[in-house]
């Protein structure tokens, strides 16, 4: 006791100065820039910079770690590529304005689920056992979060989708959220809306039959056929990383079809779309989300001329959220963003909201934050979730022309 009286005044100095340094090491730059790639330029913020530096940050400054799992390798990192860049640029302008607090930044650990379910179960696993995040962004696939989300509802994490679209992704618990658009609110509209335009009589039906994002989407397609009176020539299914699709275009080219409706990945939707030219296959192509991405019309070229496809973000929409978003996008990775950036870019927004008004780094706190997300005004639209964790608002159509997505409007 005697020599814990002696040393008492020299811990408390030790711990008086580390406290110091760990609060300077924590200041938010003056200048942030997102961490990409290869690319570092500042983000041009469109709302308020960091205090000048002499305005000392809290004593209780912290890091709030967030994890992001997305496929960042393989053919899926199509769409992971442009989710993390969504969640760069949205945490750096959180960050930069110390919006949930001076002095407390937003640390995300990003992870690579590579598009495959089981690593999308160890990258869970170490994101909520050994990096202690507060919420997962993630992941890319709804293959992968239908086999990774249990983890962090079973752990109580909160878990937010920006790109899940099967049915029942928020069936899974009440830590699962998600600001992708499901199918089933998108696939509807979009049939009605070509079948009025154009008269759809009759369509060939291709899907992916091992993957459930694809399966699901099958499902949504063939119900709304349906209920159109549409008639399917034939149905046609194919397997994930399947390259050949000719045998089930000769049978379709040989029904003359008026449409290909294909619930597909991109990879799998470009092979598809370019065989079908070579064929000599006129009639246009419907898909769901796995069209959205602007790589199919750069791997499929011509092919992808007239392909429509439902999505829930248009770049074009003038809403000022929406202008300043694609605006900051391209000035700081220097290309277009695309829905599943938009996506990704109002998750990290929408989690940053919920992080802030609970004003806590307890997830079940975050979570319960998230439910009362109301009207933010994000690059969707005014987001909000039902009561189920999914968004509210309303899909679009689009349609490729020259390469890029334009409005479908006949
Ligand atoms: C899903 C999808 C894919 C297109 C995500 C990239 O919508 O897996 O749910």
């Amino acid at each position: 006791m005697k020599k814990f009286n002696q040393f008492f005044p020299l811990l408390f100095l030790v711990m008086f100065i580390l406290a110091a340094c760990q609060s300077v090491a924590q200041a938010p730059a003056a200048e942030p820039s997102v961490e990409s790639a290869g690319e570092s330029e500042a983000v041009d913020s469109p709302t308020e910079m960091a205090p000048p530096a002499d305005e000392a940050p809290s004593v209780e400054a912290e890091v709030i770690k967030v994890g992001a799992a997305h496929a960042l390798s393989g053919p899926i990192a199509l769409y992971g590529e442009p989710i993390s860049q969504g969640i760069q640029l949205a945490v750096a302008q959180m960050n930069a304005q110390n919006y949930l607090g001076e002095g407390k930044q937003i640390e995300v650990v990003y992870e690579d689920t590579a598009g495959d379910k089981e690593q999308a179960i160890s990258v869970f696993e170490k994101l909520i056992n050994q990096d202690g995040v507060v919420a997962i962004l993630g992941p890319t696939l709804s293959n992968s979060a239908f086999a990774a989300d249990p983890i962090a509802q079973e752990a109580g994490v909160p878990v937010i989708g920006s790109s899940n679209t099967a049915s029942g992704i928020t069936e899974m618990g009440d830590f699962v959220f998600r600001t992708s658009l499901p199918e089933s609110a998108v696939i509807p509209n979009t049939l009605q809306v070509v079948a009025d335009a154009r008269g759809m009589q009759d369509v060939a039906v291709m899907y992916g039959n091992d993957d459930q994002f694809t399966q699901s989407g099958y499902e949504v397609f063939a119900s709304s056929l349906e209920n159109l009176g549409t008639n399917v020539v034939t149905t046609e299914t194919f397997a994930k990383g399947d390259a050949d699709f000719n045998a089930q275009l000769t049978k379709i080219k040989s029904l003359a079809p008026q449409a290909i409706i294909a619930s597909a990945l991109a990879e799998e939707a470009a092979n598809i779309m370019s065989q079908a030219r070579q064929q000599g296959i006129e009639a246009y192509f419907i898909g769901g989300n796995g069209f959205n991405s602007p790589k199919l019309a750069e791997i499929a070229g011509d092919a992808a001329e007239g392909a429509i496809s439902g999505a829930a973000w248009f770049i074009g929409n003038p809403t000022p959220e929406n202008q300043t978003f694609v605006e900051a996008y391209r000035a700081e990775f220097g290309t277009d963003p695309d829905q599943f950036a938009a996506q990704a870019y109002t998750a990290a927004w929408v989690l940053g909201e919920a992080i802030k008004s609970a004003n806590s780094t307890d997830p079940a706190a975050i979570r319960d934050a998230l439910t009362a997300i109301q009207n933010l005004p994000t690059p969707l639209g005014e987001f909000s979730f039902d009561a189920n964790r999914d968004p509210l608002h309303t899909p679009v159509v689009l349609i490729v022309k020259d390469g890029q997505f334009a409005l479908f409007e006949e």
